[in-house]
């Protein structure tokens, strides 16, 4: 069976844990969740690695301690997005895992320790905290989280605790940078650019930043035959403005992308002027300086344009993360293991967030990128090859046995 013979097969079965629906959907503490990890527990054992589950939902996966060697963390999310793709996260497990089972199977040693990490959640579909697992890991995890509730009221700790984990000890998870090689993560590319230049594989330079706004928009409930045009408060009319507001300061500010995600209306009613909207905004750069400027020019213009409504609004920043920029010697020995493979090394930026926004924190990252189908993602049609899938194998395979710590 080759590497990637293997890795598709696992895919496979790994994607059968999903709620039903289109594509995968595999939230943090979910049961979905709690029968991948049993599958996951078992290919790891026969890769010869030993495992835990620790107090965030991560499943662990380590090979046998060898004293003086540094540990290099590798692994990606087990979570994805609701009716999302078979790749996103679990080929950053699911490589690695295999490749480690052929080096297990040639009684190998690596020259540095490996844990292999199925992160509990990067998505943040379920709760609306993200990197839940790797945010533990790097010492950024904040406990205020663990009271967050999703749609039904469960909170994050119950979710985890059904899990089995211990979450009084995540406090104790954060890893040592200085017994560590770094971070490393094999994750689908989930865009067209290695695709255009007809390469499997691409190293990553930098992950790009990201925020998050919750916006409230409050208008006027009202009968929608009766009410003349001019002295309606319609919230959801205000939110249009707001819709294009956002993509037109995005279609003409360089390094900036955004989208309106999700966005509700009240009462929701085929005949009743709207009295409420709430919705996400998400802006996104490799520039801090281009995401904060847009950010007040934001502001600025939702003011405005709410304002000509006769609605009223309030917003929170929910979430933040800034761009990390990933490790030039992490970078150059995926370089050199791509040569030795026989491909044309490529760098390119990630407009995805990672958990290596949240490892980036506390120890020197890298990322390898795999070509994907379309560059689509977040998609229930999101898929690879099996001969990419070869081929980053043997790339990780050959970085991870020439693996070099600086001193
Ligand atoms: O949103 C992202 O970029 C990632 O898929 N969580
Ligand atoms: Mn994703
Ligand atoms: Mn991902």
């Amino acid at each position: 069976m080759s590497l990637g013979n293997r890795i598709m097969a696992w895919s496979e079965q790994a994607a059968r844990h999903s709620e039903p629906g289109p594509g995968v959907t595999r939230l943090l503490g979910s049961p979905e969740h709690k029968a991948l990890l049993a599958d996951l527990e078992g290919w790891m054992k026969q890769a010869g690695l030993t495992t835990e589950l620790d107090g965030a939902g991560n499943l662990v996966g380590r090979t046998e301690p060898k004293p003086g060697r540094k540990t290099l963390i590798i692994g990606s999310h087990q979570d994805t997005v609701r009716q999302g793709g078979a790749y996103d996260g679990m080929l950053g497990i699911l490589l690695p895992l295999a490749v480690l089972q052929d080096i297990h199977d040639q009684n190998e040693t690596l020259p540095v320790n490996i844990e292999l990490i199925a992160f509990s959640d990067e998505e943040g579909a379920r709760f609306s905290s993200t990197l839940v697992g790797s945010s533990a890991l790097a010492g950024t995890f904040n406990p205020d989280i663990l009271n967050a509730t999703d749609r039904d009221g469960t909170t994050l700790q119950s979710a985890l605790r059904s899990l089995g984990a211990n979450t009084d000890q995540i406090p104790t998870l954060k890893r040592d940078p200085t017994q560590l090689a770094g971070f490393l993560e094999v994750h689908i590319e989930q865009g067209p650019i290695l695709e255009s230049l007809d390469l499997p594989v691409g190293v990553v330079s930098a992950i790009t930043g990201i925020e998050r706004h919750k916006v409230h928009i409050t208008g006027k409930a009202g009968h929608a035959g009766t009410t003349p045009m001019h002295l309606r408060q319609d919230a959801l009319l205000a939110a249009t403005d707001v819709v294009r507001a956002v993509n037109d300061l995005c279609q003409n500010t360089e390094d900036l992308v955004g989208v309106v995600g999700e966005l509700n209306v009240t009462p929701n009613a085929v005949n009743v002027i709207p009295s409420g909207v709430d919705l996400t905004i998400e802006l996104r750069s490799p520039v801090t300086r281009v995401r904060e400027t847009a950010r007040q020019q934001l502001l600025a213009l939702l003011n405005d344009r709410i304002a000509a409504h006769a609605c009223q609004w309030k917003h929170d920043l929910v979430y933040e993360q800034q761009e990390v920029d990933c490790s030039p010697v992490i970078q150059q020995q995926l370089h050199s293991a791509i040569t030795a493979c026989g491909w044309q090394p490529h760098t390119l930026f990630s407009g995805a967030g990672h958990d290596g926004l949240a490892m980036a924190r506390s120890m020197p990252i890298g990322m390898l990128f795999v070509r994907c189908t379309d560059g689509l993602s977040h998609h229930p049609d999101e898929a690879i090859t099996e001969a990419d899938a070869n081929a980053a194998a043997q790339v990780i395979k050959h970085a991870l046995q020439n693996w070099e710590v600086p001193a």
